[in-house]
């Protein structure tokens, strides 16, 4: 069956800020409390959407949820009108308001975990919406989130949508950030690999491993996949205590080709080793592993090299790797990727993209993306206003200028008529995508 690869990016919301709410996100740590652009940073997501476009490739958005999220303001007992509640918050418990208001859902990658039909018992797509149980802030959305992937993969023919695993930690569960399909082609059966940081029940020193196990098997399970194609494998907790708080910020993958760091796994040639596995019969995998003797895991962490879009671009033969600039304003990455493409690996090409608003809280190219490999008929049968063109991006960016504010910092929360604000641009947005039903 052919199909194609389709990037999911998140549309950034209104009020993206620099909240330092992400324990073992060094960037997020980092900026904390410093302004941020929000329009600045919608428009630069927008820019690489329509890089992509232009590139031939289909591309799709998510909307961005409600902000601020009242129910969890609602459920630490803050009552009265909207103004009253956020007066209240603001005063009494400023750091939860910060929570309520996270623009974290534009990082796509964490939405969801996506199984392909070509890999399914029941030849159907599916979606289980990630609990993000580890992130107060990021906990917020998976309802929301998975009214989103309702209202877009609702056909029940085509697409199985999941909600979230249980919200305890024994589940934790960040999606596609931990998860890479590999294959011989799109369309073609592959396999799934499945990257954790614990075991349920495990308690581990340094940041926090984000992902389970347990929650991992049990998205397998749900999306019903073939156990000799599907393999799960450990994080390094030194990749994980030096930054890397998902396992696409030292890993990324695409067709055949597996493109890591030296430190990325517990157990490098074991995960090798049970991928050929897994591979055999259906492609050869092709491994380009990173030695920290040419890029130290501080400098892949501090440029987010393997947090690039690794992609099949029409009319090339090689791969090629979204990477943020500051790919290139890092020497040992910048002479790495020189290196890369002058051999004959399967990565061919390197565009760099502007996505910095969104990098100083930790979020590159890759984590900008929810990946959906989908059949034609999938396509059609998919609400097609997520699906863009020039004009909807010229549209989306329209609102974006007259909607959003230039300038934000956490202290701008407190003001009231903020939160009208954030709530008129979204149903803007939301007209645009045809999706007011979730407004
Ligand atoms: O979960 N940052 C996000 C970044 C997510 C990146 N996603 C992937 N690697 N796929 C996180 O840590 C920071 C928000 C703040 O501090 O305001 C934040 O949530």
């Amino acid at each position: 069956m052919s199909a194609v690869e389709v990037n999911f990016d998140g549309l950034i919301g209104p009020s993206h800020n620099y909240g330092g709410l992400s324990d073992g996100n060094l960037a997020s740590a980092r900026n904390s409390g410093d302004v941020s652009n929000p329009r600045e940073a919608a428009l630069q997501g927008l820019e690489k959407m329509r890089t992509l476009l232009k590139a031939g490739l289909v591309q799709g958005i998510l909307p961005a949820l409600p902000r601020p999220n009242f129910d969890l303001l609602a459920s630490a007992g803050f009552g009265g009108s909207d103004r009253q509640i956020i007066e209240r918050a603001a005063a009494q418990a400023p750091r939860l308001l910060k929570v309520a208001y996270s623009a974290s859902s534009m990082w796509t990658a964490n939405a969801a975990t996506v199984s392909p039909s070509a890999d399914t018992q029941d030849g159907r797509l599916h979606l289980t919406a990630a609990n993000l149980s580890t992130m107060l802030h990021r906990s917020l959305e998976h309802p929301d989130t998975t009214a989103s992937l309702q209202a877009i993969f609702g056909d029940d023919r085509h697409f199985a949508v999941h909600a979230a695993l249980p919200m305890h930690a024994d589940f934790a569960d960040e999606g596609a950030a931990n998860h890479v399909r590999l294959c011989g082609s799109h369309g073609d059966a592959g396999v799934e690999l499945f990257v954790y940081g614990r075991e349920a029940g495990e308690s581990t020193a340094g940041f926090p491993a984000r992902q389970t196990r347990l929650a991992a098997e049990s998205v397998a399970r749900g999306h019903g996949l073939a156990s000799e194609r599907t393999v799960f494998a450990r994080q390094s907790v030194a990749a994980i205590n030096a930054g890397a708080f998902h396992n696409d910020v030292v890993c990324v993958g695409a067709v055949d080709t597996l493109f890591f760091h030296e430190a990325a796994f517990e157990d490098t040639a074991g995960t090798l080793a049970s991928l050929r596995r897994a591979a055999e019969g259906l492609f050869e995998l092709k491994p380009v592993m990173v030695p920290a003797s040419k890029v130290s895991l501080e400098d892949a962490i501090r440029s987010y090299l393997f947090n690039s879009q690794l992609l099949v671009m029409p009319g090339e033969d090689r791969l090629v790797l979204v990477a943020p600039t500051e790919v290139q304003d890092t020497e040992s990455t910048r002479a790495y990727c020189d290196r890369l493409v002058s051999g004959n690996g399967p990565i061919g090409r390197v565009e760099y993209v502007d996505v910095r608003q969104s990098m100083r809280n930790g979020g590159g190219p890759a984590c900008l993306r929810l990946r959906v490999v989908m059949t034609d008929a999938e396509l059609a049968a998919c609400h097609q206003g997520v699906l863009l063109n020039e004009a909807r991006i010229d549209a989306l960016q329209a609102v974006i200028r007259s909607t959003y504010r230039d300038r934000l910092v956490p202290d701008d929360l407190v003001d009231p008529t903020f939160a009208d604000e954030c709530r008129l641009a979204r149903e803007a947005l939301l007209a645009v995508l045809e999706l007011e039903e979730l407004a």
